[in-house]
């Protein structure tokens, strides 16, 4: 049993990638649920209060982005991160895409209006989602280019389509994602590709 700890709540994005980053290298972790804006935390694992952080003995980290990194080099398994100069640079890229663009469009201005606020009992904003339909449809046009010239972002499967897979996962349960993917073929075949490794099922089965 490995002594690696994930903490962040289960429904959080970032810490579906964490957890699939996990799971695809073949590390057991746990996840540690958190009060992610408590002081305790903060002082203890993320100045800026968000999900997840690491703890695997004396390191502790956060951002996604160490994290991913972090448990593909320190861990055997699957190499997620490309060896070469420009595929590593691409996947740096991609990631910045997802943490830059596409995670505030998404999930800000979709996502959270159609499930976060739900959950705490306030309507989604309508004319923010419908403003913010734009923004992700560009994003997805992007992808739609990239899925059509390869099986995954970079080569072979990396951290960047895991940093993605939430995202889009989430993205697909909105009426705007059903009807923006309907017209999006390269990221559906992606996306099944995705639900065929056991780290998109272990966040599938988390819903939505
Ligand atoms: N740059 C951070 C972003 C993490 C992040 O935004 N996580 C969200 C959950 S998906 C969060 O903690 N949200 C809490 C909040 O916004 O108050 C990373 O890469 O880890």
């Amino acid at each position: 049993m490995s002594d690696l700890v994930i903490l962040g709540l289960p429904p959080s994005s970032y810490v579906r990638t964490a957890r699939m980053i996990c799971a695809t290298k073949g590390v057991d972790y746990t996840l540690q649920p958190v009060d992610f804006r408590s002081e305790d935390y903060k002082a203890r694992h993320h100045p800026f209060a968000r999900m997840p952080a690491l703890q695997h003995g004396d390191v502790r980290l956060y951002e996604c982005l160490a994290i991913g990194i972090y448990v593909d080099e320190a861990f055997d398994g699957p190499a997620l991160q490309p060896t070469d100069p420009v595929g590593r640079a691409k996947m740096m890229q991609w990631i910045s895409v997802v943490n830059d663009y596409a995670y505030a469009r998404i999930v800000g201005g979709c996502v959270s209006e159609r499930f976060v606020k739900p959950m705490r009992g306030l309507a989604p904003d309508e004319a923010k989602i419908a403003a913010a339909v734009p923004g992700i449809a560009e994003c997805l046009d992007v992808f739609e280019a990239a899925f059509a010239d390869g099986a995954y972002l970079v080569g072979d499967l990396s951290l960047a389509d895991l940093f993605l897979a939430p995202v889009l996962h989430y993205l697909a349960a909105t009426p705007e994602g059903d009807r923006l993917l309907a017209e999006k073929p390269a990221i559906k075949k992606w996306m099944g590709r995705m639900a065929e490794t056991p780290a998109y099922n272990e966040i599938n089965k988390l819903g939505p």
